[in-house]
């Protein structure tokens, strides 16, 4: 939402833009406030029957416009509800543009306009229409660096989980897409083809933050950073021009098939501290199912090496539920657990639920399945819900699976146990009064509240 907005600006010229990022009751009252005209709701799949409830809660309270963008309506227009105006599909910034100023031209959203506008879904009368197919902007570089007075840094100094290793983040985005497409991924149906920004571009935003905001941890959100090793070579490089190396350091996704030591000597000279990585099962099967052909639970294992041997924390996830998983692949994964911890490995690993989002192959299997669809509890596609898990395998029984999940879950504390002495490490008073108080203790020592970073 901070890029559409730095784009509105920055394109369009729109000055009254304010993003807000907050739990449930503030976002309805902050907004209110600024009595706007639009209001956009960005929202993921499992955050979609929210959405629904947040835009009829605007409705009874506001005339505003209501769009609603994002991973959930992109991917399944076909549950756009009434309560929105517009459903923005796709990349968002270009079609908001256009938007806003069909909004400002026409005095408001005339369905003859938007009908022209391509990556739309709304309602004509009763019937949904979703408009052409919108093409993603062509160069990232045409889209202007995000203006931070649009990010809330306090909810990712607080609220992510790299937090606890690295105290300050600050998000950035070097590309856009991913070259693989794994059965259950969301981003790479999202995005479609990689395109990259440019490395001087990249690195300009870096520096900026760097000598303005004192960001010096950089967390890249690309779907998968390490998928050009000329391009961290180039990276590094220019980093080492602009006398940034060695100041500040990054994390960022990995994909075990592409590990190297010579991609792994990049990294460290570009002082890369964690790279994460899917793992998603200890069984070969399941894995090649999920990820094709070009990965092996062997490079799997040998990734775990090679940053232990280079240095990197690892953040791992490991999926359960697949289909085609029995009993025996599970304790498949349970046994890569155990050897990342006898390599004495440092970092985190979460285990969640193969989640079936929409658009995705998975999605269909769990349809044929009858375990999700079109208009569902949205909040059951929680990576988290291992309590009512969408199995789907029906050989495994949720009491086994519930067995086994739980076994694995105490063996990840291992890895929580690190964040707590690193906490130590930085402040003891304070993680002494946390543990006393028994505050958040129950964070660390369970898994339930982890995000995917
Ligand atoms: C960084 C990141 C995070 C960060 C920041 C999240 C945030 N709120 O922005 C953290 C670590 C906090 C996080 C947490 C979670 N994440 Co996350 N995250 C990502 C990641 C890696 C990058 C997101 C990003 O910044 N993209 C770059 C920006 C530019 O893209 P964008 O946000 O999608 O926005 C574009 C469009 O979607 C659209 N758009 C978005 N909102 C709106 C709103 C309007 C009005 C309009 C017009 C357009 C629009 O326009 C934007 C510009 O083109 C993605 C994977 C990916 N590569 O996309 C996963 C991803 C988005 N996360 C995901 C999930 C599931 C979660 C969690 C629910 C996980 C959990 N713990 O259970 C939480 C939810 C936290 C929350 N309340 O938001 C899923 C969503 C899947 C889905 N189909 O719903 C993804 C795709 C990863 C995955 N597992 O597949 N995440
Ligand atoms: S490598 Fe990662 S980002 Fe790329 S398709 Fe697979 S899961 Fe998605």
């Amino acid at each position: 939402m901070a890029s559409v907005a730095t784009y509105l600006e920055k394109k369009g010229n729109f000055k009254n833009i304010k993003v807000i990022d907050a739990t449930y009751d503030d976002l309805l009252n902050d907004t209110l406030k600024y009595k706007p005209d639009i209001i956009g709701i960005g929202a993921f799949t499992v955050h979609y029957s929210q959405a629904i409830k947040l835009a009829n809660d605007f409705r009874k309270n506001s005339n505003a416009k209501i769009i609603i963008g994002g991973y959930h309506i992109s991917t399944l227009p076909i549950s756009f509800k009434t309560v929105f105006d517009i459903g923005v599909i796709g990349e968002g910034e270009q079609t908001m543009l256009e938007l806003m100023k069909s909004f400002e031209k026409n005095h408001g959203f005339k369905i003859n306009y938007l009908k022209k506008i391509n990556g739309l879904v709304f309602f004509d009368k009763n019937k949904l229409i979703i408009t052409e197919k919108r093409e993603n902007i062509k160069s990232l570089d045409d889209i202007p660096t995000i203006d931070r007075k649009y990010t809330n840094q306090k909810y990712y100094d607080e609220g992510s989980d790299l937090a606890e290793w690295f105290p300050k983040v600050a998000l950035i985005e070097t590309a856009r897409g991913c070259p693989y497409n794994c059965v259950f991924c969301s981003p790479s149906v999202f995005w479609g083809k990689t395109r990259m920004k440019s490395v001087e571009n990249v690195v300009k935003e870096v520096k900026q933050l760097h000598e303005e905001k004192a960001m010096d941890f950089f967390a890249i959100t690309d779907d998968l950073f390490i998928c050009s090793k000329e391009r961290i070579k180039k990276i590094v490089d220019v980093l080492e021009k602009e006398n940034l190396l060695g100041k500040i350091s990054f994390a960022c996704f990995a994909r075990a098939n592409l590990m190297d030591d010579e991609i792994c000597k990049l990294l460290k000279k570009m002082n890369v501290k964690m790279l994460s990585f899917g793992f998603e099962s200890g069984s070969e099967k399941v894995l090649k199912y999920l990820k094709g052909p070009s990965i092996s639970v062997e490079d799997n294992r040998r990734s775990i090496l090679l940053c232990n041997k280079y240095g990197f924390l690892v953040g791992g996830n490991i999926l359960l539920g697949n289909p085609g998983e029995k009993i025996e692949d599970m304790k498949k994964s349970e046994e890569f657990i155990d050897f990342c911890i006898k390599e004495r490995t440092k970092g985190y690993m979460a285990i969640f639920v193969l989640t079936p989002f929409p658009g995705t192959p998975i999605w269909e299997i769990a349809k044929k399945h009858g375990k999700v669809s079109d208009d569902m509890d949205w909040e059951q596609l929680r990576l988290q819900n291992w309590e009512r898990p969408l199995l789907l395998d029906d050989d495994v029984s949720i009491e086994e699976f519930t067995k086994i999940f739980r076994e694995m879950k105490k063996k990840i504390r291992y890895f929580h146990r690190q964040v707590w002495m690193n906490k130590f490490k930085r402040s003891p008073l304070r993680t002494l009064k946390l543990l006393l108080s028994g505050g958040r203790i129950m964070k660390y020592l369970t898994i339930d509240k982890r995000t995917d970073i």
